[in-house]
C-alpha cells in the first residue's frame, strides 16, 4: 500500500502497514481501508491528502485545549533540551513537585496527595493497589474485594480489566484478579430516554451496593470504583441522587470510593473534576488524558491525605512504603506539558468556556431527536451520546457506518466515536457554536444516508 505521508521524514513512500499490530482496532479491515491522520491544529485534524476533519472527540476524550497549542509545544521542546529524563525512584526533579502541587490545589479539598502514572489504565491499577495497601496498613487486611459496575471502563491492565464491566473486554481473560464483583449499570432507556443532563430516575440503582455488602460482608470489601459519568461504554449519565447515595453507602460501611475521572477530569463537565460538578468527593481519584492535553502520556492518582499517611506511616523509617511506580512516573516532558496545559486552561478560562457552551451543545444535540435511527440522546457538560436502533442481526454496524460516513462527509467531515450502536461526542473544550452546529449537521446527514 502506497501512502503519502508528509511527516514521515526518512520513511520510504512505500509504507508497510503489516508490522504495526494496532490497539483496539479491527486490524484486517482497517488495513484494507486505512484512515490516516497526519496533522492537527486547534479543532481539526488533517489527512495526508489534505482533507480537514472537525475533531468531535478531542482525539480520544483527551485534547481538551485543542491540538498543537503553542505554549504546550514550546514547553515540551524546552524541557527535552534541558532535562530529557530523570529517574524518580529515590531521586527527583523539580517539575514533578510543581506538577503535583498544581494538581492537588485544583482537586476537591482533601485529595491532597498525587501519584503519577503514564495512562488511565495504570492509574486504575495504582488506585486499586493503594486501596488494598491502605486496608493492610490500617490492620484490616481482609478488605480486598473491589466492586466495579457493569459497563464500567477502567482501562486494560489487569485490575482495570477485572473491575471493569464491559463483557467483551473481560471474556478472554477470566478471573485474572480474584475478588471483584459488580453493581449494575444505571442505563434505563424505558424511563430516561432523551433526558437532558442527569436523568430523573435511577438513584435507587446505588442500593445494589447494599446487596453486595450483605453478600460479601463489609469487612471483606476494600473499595468501589466507578466513573462518575461512564464515557466509553456509551455516555451513561448518573441519575440525580445516585452518586450521593453511593457515597453514603460507602461511608456507612467504611468502604473507599474511587472515582475514575480519566474522561471527566480537567473541564469536560465545566469544572476541574466531576467530583466538583456533582459535589461528591471520592477517597481516591484517577485521571490521565487531559491532565496535559494528551501531549505526552501521563496519568495520576489523587489520594486523601489520610490514605497516604496511613500507608506511609505503617512502614519502618527508611524503608520504601509503597512498592509501586513506573520508570516514567512524573516524566519531565509529561510534567512540562502538564504545567503548560494547566496554565493554558486558566489563562483561556477553558473550563468556564465548557460550562458556558454546555447548554448550547445540549440544545444542538437534542435537535437530532426524530433523526433517522435515533432512539436516545444523552448529554452532560461537553459530552454527548446518541443511541441508534441496532440493525436486526447486525448490532453495532449502524454506528460504525455512521462513524465512517461522518469521517468521509464530502464538505464537512467530522470525527465521531462509536461504541456498540452509540455515537459519542466529546469535542475539545474550545469548540465554537458554529462548529457544534456543523458537527450535528454532519451526523444528521450521515444518519440519513445509512440503512
Ligand atoms: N478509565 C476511563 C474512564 C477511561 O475512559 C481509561 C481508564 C484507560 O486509559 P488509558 O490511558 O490507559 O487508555 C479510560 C480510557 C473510547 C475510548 O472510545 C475511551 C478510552 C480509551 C480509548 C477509547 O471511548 N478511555
Amino acid at each position: 500500500m502506497k501512502l503519502e505521508n508528509p511527516n514521515a521524514a526518512g520513511l520510504s513512500a512505500e509504507l508497510s502497514l503489516a508490522e504495526w499490530w494496532m490497539p483496539f482496532t479491527a486490524n484486517r479491515s482497517f488495513k484494507d481501508a486505512p484512515r490516516i491522520l497526519s496533522r492537527a491544529e486547534g479543532m481539526h485534524y488533517w489527512t495526508p491528502d489534505g482533507r480537514r476533519i472537525l475533531d468531535g472527540t478531542a482525539g480520544l476524550w483527551c485534547v481538551n485545549a485543542g491540538h498543537a497549542r503553542q505554549p504546550i509545544v514550546e514547553a515540551i521542546q524546552r524541557q527535552a533540551a534541558t532535562l530529557d529524563y530523570a529517574p524518580t525512584f529515590n531521586l527527583a526533579h523539580p517539575l514533578a513537585f510543581e506538577a503535583a502541587t498544581v494538581i492537588a490545589r485544583m482537586a476537591p479539598a482533601g485529595l491532597d496527595r498525587v501519584f503519577f502514572t503514564n495512562s488511565g489504565s495504570e492509574s486504575a491499577d495504582t488506585a486499586i493497589k493503594m486501596a488494598i495497601a491502605y486496608w493492610r496498613a490500617k490492620g484490616e487486611p481482609s478488605r480486598r474485594i473491589i466492586i466495579g459496575r457493569e459497563r464500567g471502563y477502567h482501562g486494560v491492565n489487569i485490575g482495570g480489566t477485572m473491575a471493569g464491566g464491559i463483557p467483551g473486554n473481560r471474556k478472554h481473560f477470566p478471573a485474572m484478579m480474584a475478588g471483584v464483583d459488580h453493581i449494575r449499570a444505571t442505563h434505563d432507556l424505558a424511563r430516561n430516554a432523551f433526558s437532558r443532563g442527569q436523568p430523573a430516575h435511577g438513584a435507587e440503582f446505588a442500593d445494589e451496593l447494599e446487596r453486595l455488602v450483605t453478600f460479601h460482608d463489609a469487612s471483606n470489601i476494600a473499595a468501589v470504583i466507578v466513573e462518575p459519568m461512564a464515557g466509553s461504554a456509551g455516555v451513561l449519565v448518573p441519575p440525580q441522587g445516585y452518586l450521593e447515595k453511593l457515597r453514603a453507602i460507602c461511608d456507612k460501611h467504611g468502604i473507599l470510593l474511587i472515582f475514575d475521572e480519566v474522561i471527566t477530569g480537567f473541564g469536560r463537565l465545566g469544572t476541574p473534576f466531576a467530583a466538583h460538578y456533582f459535589n461528591v468527593v471520592p477517597d481516591l481519584l484517577t485521571c490521565a488524558k487531559a491532565i496535559n492535553n494528551a501531549a505526552v502520556p501521563m496519568g495520576a492518582v489523587l489520594a486523601r491525605t489520610a490514605i497516604h499517611d496511613t500507608i506511609i506511616n505503617a512502614a519502618p523509617a527508611g524503608q520504601i512504603e509503597f512498592l509501586h511506580g513506573y520508570t516514567y512516573s512524573a516524566h519531565p516532558l509529561a510534567c512540562a506539558a502538564l504545567l503548560a496545559t494547566q496554565q493554558l486552561y486558566v489563562d483561556e478560562g477553558i473550563f468556564e468556556r465548557a460550562r458556558t457552551m454546555a447548554p448550547r451543545f445540549e440544545a444542538a444535540l437534542h435537535t437530532l431527536k426524530g433523526a433517522r435511527h435515533v432512539i436516545d440522546i444523552r448529554n452532560l457538560g461537553l459530552v454527548g451520546g446518541i443511541e441508534l436502533e441496532p440493525r436486526a442481526g447486525a448490532a453495532g454496524r449502524r454506528a460504525l457506518e455512521a462513524h465512517v460516513k461522518c469521517f468521509t462527509h464530502e464538505k464537512t467531515p467530522a470525527l465521531v466515536r462509536f461504541t456498540g450502536d452509540i455515537l459519542a461526542l466529546s469535542p475539545p473544550l474550545i469548540i465554537s457554536e458554529d462548529q457544534i452546529a456543523q458537527l450535528v449537521d454532519t451526523i444528521r446527514a450521515a444518519l440519513q444516508s445509512i440503512e
